[in-house]
């Protein structure tokens, strides 16, 4: 599977060939989104197609339920799965506590609903998502589409008394429109570089009116698996 790519996707594709080693007969999967999470998805497809491992698997989103049904998976919802053994998924970036900065796919809320309600979250990842403070990546917020203005300008506000480094937001578009998540919501990106209490952050950014998630994951993630482009991985 790993022939022809590049040296981004191998490293990709060796985390998520080593994630899907701790899945076991039976399991109930959490399913991320984006492109490593996608690897992920395909590798698990082989197990199930070339070794007859039974599972169920949760998406986090439309795309990724797509590809499980393509590549022969189970899939099932997470309120008739109810609780998952793991759930394995991409990040934008992650500290060394194990925080995570999600979203930057758009499956933010999904993704962390599904994440809280298993028994082990596995970040997969390439080396370049490691950072010391989070931040550098834009922090996903989702907001309800009634008001969005309003509930931007309230982010706005609270950054003010946030230990951040950047205060900038931007509404994120889908060519001239905006992005809109598969639960119909937007997405506001917070550019603040530096993120100096994320977990407090996390806490009053849920506070505001319209915001109904943020991309921060305090306390959700408990291994990270970082493939090499060489094929090797550190956990
Ligand atoms: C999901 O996909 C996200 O929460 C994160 O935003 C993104 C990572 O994408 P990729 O694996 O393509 O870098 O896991």
């Amino acid at each position: 599977m790993s022939a022809d790519l590049s040296p981004i996707d191998k490293a990709k594709f060796a985390a998520a060939r080593r994630a899907v080693d701790l899945i076991e007969d039976g399991m109930r999967v959490g399913m991320g989104t984006g492109s490593t999470a996608a690897w992920m998805v395909r590798c698990l497809g082989e197990r199930v197609r070339e070794e007859g491992l039974r599972l169920q698997g949760v998406p986090t989103s439309t795309r990724t339920a797509d590809l499980a049904r393509q590549v022969g998976i189970d899939v099932v919802s997470l309120d008739e799965a109810k609780w998952l053994d793991i759930t394995i998924d991409g990040a934008d970036e992650f500290d060394p506590e194990l925080n995570l900065i999600k979203g930057g796919g758009g499956a933010l809320l999904q993704e962390k609903i599904v994440a809280t309600a298993s028994d082990q979250m596995v970040v997969i990842t390439d080396a370049s998502k490691e950072v010391h403070h989070l931040g550098g990546f834009p922090l996903p917020v989702e907001v309800i589409p009634f008001g969005w203005q309003t509930s931007r300008a309230l982010i706005e506000e609270l950054l003010e008394s946030m230990d951040v480094l950047g205060r900038q937001t931007t509404l994120r578009l889908n060519g001239s429109q905006p992005y809109v998540t598969d639960e119909g919501n937007y997405i506001v990106d917070l550019h603040l570089n530096r993120i100096g209490n994320a977990r407090q952050l996390a806490l009053v950014l849920n506070q505001v009116p319209g915001v109904v998630e943020n991309g921060l994951f305090i306390d959700i993630c408990d291994m990270v698996i970082i493939g090499g482009s060489d094929g090797k991985v550190e956990i």
